[in-house]
């Protein structure tokens, strides 16, 4: 790891509190600007690219919250290693996440973007709450028991089952007030609350309760060839992902053969029309037209001819940032002076609350 070293070089000068200091009470590390909340995200660099759930599950609001919050956003190549992971491809997943992200409309100037495996912190306090979780409660999150039952219990590995435990870590060292994610990841949230809940009450007032931001549009974008399941990065087919990264071709082609429903209507329905009502959704999403004016729009029309505005949308919505990240790509040494300077920023904060 070449730029591993880089951007751990500054371990040493990381912000430390004095013997003085350490009897002031632990909330003066809280939050520097108060005018200002506090927000921290990650995402897997699990895939060559992102899709369209990240975005509008989670993405699209980190853009917006830059501007009126103090924003931390992480990728977590740490979480990503709990899956079957060839280094080489780590790595450049790792750089790719970072160029989407700045062309998705992350700005370095507004938010700090890191790596998370560049924060030792975060392993450091995720033992803390290992050793904080009830083994009972850590075997109900329900993404551990989906992707275990997944490849079953000999090849799951034990760090998908302490993920949440270090995602807790991940939000609680920045004294997050929000935690801007899609709908699946409420309740790793739920239970970092009650970690940091439960920290509190022991050893005295330190963390931040964060909550969830999870908006009603957007929080679940599902499968377009499986309507009913999530689209995931690490799903095993991509026929049904959108991914950022694909063609205009590719992507094109993917909508006209999504999967639709019974019957003609365009309706939003999940429960008779999920494949129908996904598409909605996402062409709601991404031209900001409200999904009864796109339903009136298409009173009489056919499925073939909704896929088609759909991927229009999509397409034209894509294209550009796709190209940007291509760009952002060619220029190692600009993406890795982006991350060496936010994990540092990240260091100094996260260390101050660990001491
Ligand atoms: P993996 O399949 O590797 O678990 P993923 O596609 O689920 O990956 P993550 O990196 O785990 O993506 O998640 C990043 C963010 O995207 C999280 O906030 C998560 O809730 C959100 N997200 C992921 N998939 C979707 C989806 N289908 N709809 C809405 N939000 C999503
Ligand atoms: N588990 C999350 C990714 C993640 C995360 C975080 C999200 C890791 N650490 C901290 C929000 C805050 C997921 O999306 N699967």
């Amino acid at each position: 790891y070449q730029w591993n070293s880089n951007l751990c070089a500054n371990h040493g000068g990381q912000a430390r509190r004095s013997v003085t200091d350490l009897k002031k009470p632990l909330i003066h590390a809280r939050i520097t600007d108060m005018s200002q909340k506090r927000v921290l995200s990650g995402i897997q660099p699990t895939s060559d690219s992102f899709h369209l759930g990240n975005y509008l599950g989670a993405v699209k609001q980190w853009v917006e919250l830059q501007d009126s919050h103090d924003t931390f956003y992480c990728i977590v190549d740490l979480h990503a290693l709990t899956i079957e992971t060839d280094p080489t491809l780590l790595r450049q997943r790792t750089l790719a996440s970072a160029a989407q992200l700045l062309a998705l409309g992350i700005s370095p100037d507004k938010a700090t973007l890191f790596i998370q495996s560049q924060v030792p912190q975060h392993n450091q306090l995720g033992w803390i709450m290992e050793c904080l979780a009830g083994f009972g409660e850590a075997s109900r999150m329900t993404q551990f028991k989906d992707k275990s039952a997944k490849v079953g219990s000999d090849s799951a590995r034990v760090g998908l089952f302490t993920y949440p435990m270090l995602q807790a870590a991940d939000i609680l060292l920045y004294q997050a007030n929000l935690v801007p994610v899609g709908e699946d990841q409420r309740q790793h949230i739920e239970l970092t609350r009650d970690l940091a809940g439960r920290f509190n009450a022991r050893y005295g007032d330190t963390f931040t309760l964060p909550e969830a931001y999870i908006l009603k549009e957007g929080a679940k974008i599902n499968d377009i060839q499986e309507p009913t399941a999530k689209m995931s990065k690490s799903s095993g087919s991509v026929a049904g992902v959108i991914e950022i990264m694909d063609s205009p071709d590719a992507n094109l082609k993917k909508i006209k053969s999504a999967v639709t429903d019974a019957g003609r209507e365009v309706k939003f329905d999940p429960i008779e029309k999920p494949g129908i009502s996904n598409l909605l959704t996402i062409h709601s999403s991404l031209s900001g037209i409200s999904i009864s004016q796109i339903e009136s729009d298409f009173v009489g029309k056919g499925y073939g001819d909704f896929k088609a505005a759909v991927a229009d949308v999509v397409v034209e919505y894509l294209r550009p940032i796709r190209e940007r990240a291509q760009e952002l790509l060619l220029d190692e040494k600009h993406l890795l002076s982006i991350l060496h300077s936010g994990s540092e920023k990240a260091r100094t904060v996260a260390s101050a609350t660990l001491d």
